[in-house]
């Protein structure tokens, strides 16, 4: 048999694994594997770099499934190369809890799996960021890294609208180390893609600086060739694969009725007899298997060589290389914050947050050179630019500043990707209301457990005359439910950069830093001895007596609870002051911490210009939430903080009015 063997024949396997295991979990999806069994197996068995016995090999090729309903595809493939830990047994507990075989592809769950995806269109433009981490490591690493990134997206990728701004940014940055295979079978779950789309993908990603071809995607030696002009291009590739949905299976295939369901026992079987597959559920003949193991053993000798290299690398090279790749900060840069710290403590500046973000940048990317900022076109506002990132461009990437565009979905979701790349530490930055347009893949960085960094500025009505249109209200809150998220809102240029180094010392989660555009006074006048922003709050004002009132505030209002304490004191009321920049952080603390923070023997009162959902935690019962219950306005910031009560005499007037 082995001389025979085809890689019809090591396809087949792929498309049999995928109809038994979604047969046996009695759910899943079936037709996209089935479709796309050709192209995968050309893909892995003649081009991917890679060695399933080191799935941490930097510079492998990454291979990303955007198309994530099709799971069984990539499990398929881990299983047959040779990835250990995706035994048959995984295979066979397909979609049940604690296997490495979820419904949807998890990063950090299955060795192998580079991205999570299933939410349409992320995995594209993940993968744009990873193309372009490639691109800024060879930059500074020159051939230590040179790899290429294939991604396998459907028609629903191509549809979401995220897909624009993910081709857009890879054609202009021309990522030719990019390639995409598009799963062109006309069907998704409602039918035939006639239904709603007529687009002509080819002419649009040309027209976005994309090199474009069409094959059969049933054609081995066509996808073949493809895949080689594809790699010679200097602009990133589409390949439009014609595949047939649940090819194999003689009722359904080219049908949406193959999309997501179990195919049935009845034409499993027939899809046996057209393929020409007569064996067992989960068992793959030996020569078969032998096919599979040597396509995935075939990298081997690629990553010998390439350690090798690395070894043979200046010592200074591969020093800097794998400081980059470990992700840890160097030590330097906590002696840095701290004399930024102090000089801060010094001359106590009064400016916006959205200021002391770039003042503290300005030492954070002096100190750590793998910081690559970036704005969704508000690098003025946003102020992430700083001396040392000078812009990347389609001719240079050795600049450390990404120009995303007005884009920001697509620049969440490269910084996602770049974060997955290792060797950078991305953030980018737009206006917090703006979180809106990036928070699907906000939510993925949560869930994957990525360090981005989100540096989101005109944090409230504080912005003043752009009006409600640009005055998030509800995103703190918003931000704040989702799970593994750091939200930060600093109070001054202290808390920010206390905020900023808590931010990058979390390598297993993201962080948004909401700023301000107003000046802000400073509070933090002393040299601090641990990082305070870390514990999520803290007593910023002790009362002068037995405290009776606790005012906790975040970020711009902190300003009005200390004027208030003060009006209290001198009215007899001892009172004191809690700062709390970050919810996620302080449920991270002690309960004696939070108590003797909190202090619930105390009136508590919270005061933030946003919504005040959520804030009952923290007063109790008895407590009082002062903030925002409508959209906002356009007028002078100060004459909104008056108009919708956000002010001292309010606070003042609830404490008071409560303590009778
Ligand atoms: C953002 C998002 N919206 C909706 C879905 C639900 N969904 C999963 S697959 C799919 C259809 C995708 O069609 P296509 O990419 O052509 O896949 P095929 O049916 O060809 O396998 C939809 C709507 C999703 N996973 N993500
Ligand atoms: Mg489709």
């Amino acid at each position: 048999m082995a001389d025979e063997i085809t890689e019809q024949d090591m396809a087949n396997a792929i498309r049999a694994l995928a109809m038994d295991a979604v047969q046996k979990a009695n759910s899943g999806h079936p037709g996209m594997p089935m479709g796309m069994a050709d192209v995968a197996t050309v893909l892995f068995n003649r081009f991917l770099k890679f060695d399933p016995a080191e799935p941490g090999w930097a510079d492998r090729d990454r291979f990303v499934l955007s198309a994530g309903h099709g799971s069984m595809l990539l499990y398929s493939l881990l299983h047959l190369t040779g990835y250990e830990a995706v035994t048959l047994d995984q295979l066979r507990n397909f979609r049940q809890l604690g296997s490495l075989t979820p419904g949807h592809p998890e990063y950090g769950h299955t060795p192998g799996v580079e991205t999570t995806t299933g939410p349409l269109g992320q995995g594209l433009t993940t993968a744009v960021g990873m193309a372009l981490g490639e691109r800024l490591l060879n930059a500074r690493f020159g051939d230590l890294v040179d790899h290429r990134t294939y991604v396998i997206a459907g028609d629903g990728c191509l549809m979401e609208g995220i897909s624009h701004e993910a081709i857009s940014l890879a054609g202009h940055l021309r990522l030719g180390k990019l390639i995409v295979l598009w799963d062109d079978n006309e069907i998704t779950i409602d039918g035939g893609t006639d239904l709603s789309v007529s687009d002509n993908q080819g002419d649009r990603f040309a027209a976005q600086g994309w090199h474009v071809q069409r094959v059969d995607g049933h054609d081995p030696e066509a996808i073949a060739v493809a895949i080689e002009l594809a790699q010679a291009s200097e602009e990133p590739s589409l390949i439009a694969c014609r595949t047939v949905i649940g090819y194999g299976a003689p009722n359904k295939q080219g049908t949406s009725a193959t999309h997501g369901a179990p195919l049935g026992d009845a034409e499993i079987a027939a899809a046996r007899e057209t393929l020409g597959w007569p064996y067992p559920p989960f068992e793959i003949p030996q020569p078969i298997r032998k096919l599979w193991l040597k396509a995935g053993r075939k990298g081997a000798r690629a990553r010998a060589a390439w350690e090798k290299a690395l070894g043979e690398a200046p010592a200074a090279t591969r020093t800097a290389f794998e400081a980059a790749l470990s992700g840890k900060l160097p030590a330097a840069f906590a002696e840095q914050m701290a004399a930024y710290k102090a000089e801060l403590a010094a001359k106590a500046p009064r400016v916006a947050t959205r200021k002391a973000s770039q003042m503290a940048l300005e030492v954070i990317n002096g100190a750590i050179v793998e910081t690559v900022g970036g704005s969704a076109d508000l690098t003025g506002s946003n102020n992430t630019k700083t001396s040392q990132t000078l812009p990347v461009t389609a001719d240079d990437f050795s600049g450390r500043y990404i120009y995303y565009g007005v884009r920001e979905h697509g620049m969440a979701a490269v910084m996602n990707g770049l974060a997955l790349h290792g060797g950078v530490i991305p953030y980018g930055g737009t206006f917090l209301v703006f979180t809106d347009y990036a928070r699907p893949a906000i939510r993925l960085s949560a869930l994957m457990g990525l360090r981005v960094i989100y540096v989101m500025t005109h944090d409230s009505i504080g912005l003043g005359e752009d009006g409600p249109t640009h005055q998030p209200v509800e995103h703190l809150a918003a931000l704040r439910a989702i799970p593994n998220l750091a939200v930060y809102r600093p109070a001054d240029a202290m808390e920010t950069a206390e905020c900023w180094e808590a931010a990058l010392q979390s390598d297993s989660m993201p962080s948004v830093i909401a700023l301000s555009r107003q000046d802000l006074t400073a509070y933090r006048t002393e040299v601090p001895t641990e990082n305070l922003c870390a514990r999520g709050a803290y007593e910023l004002r002790a009362a002068d007596g037995d405290a009776k009132v606790t005012l906790i505030a975040s970020g711009s209002e902190v300003e009005l609870v200390c004027e208030a304490r003060d009006r209290l004191q001198q009215a007899g009321i001892p009172t004191r002051v809690v700062s709390m920049p970050s919810w996620e952080a302080f449920e991270r603390q002690s309960d004696a911490y939070r108590r003797d923070t909190l202090r619930p023997d105390t009136l508590r009162i919270a005061v933030e210009a946003a919504t005040m959902l959520g804030w009952e935690r923290y007063v109790g019962d008895t407590g009082v939430t002062i903030g925002m219950t409508a959209f906002g306005a356009s007028a002078p910031y100060k004459e909104l903080y008056n108009h919708f009560g956000l002010t001292v005499e309010a606070i003042v007037e609830a404490a008071k009015s409560r303590l009778g």
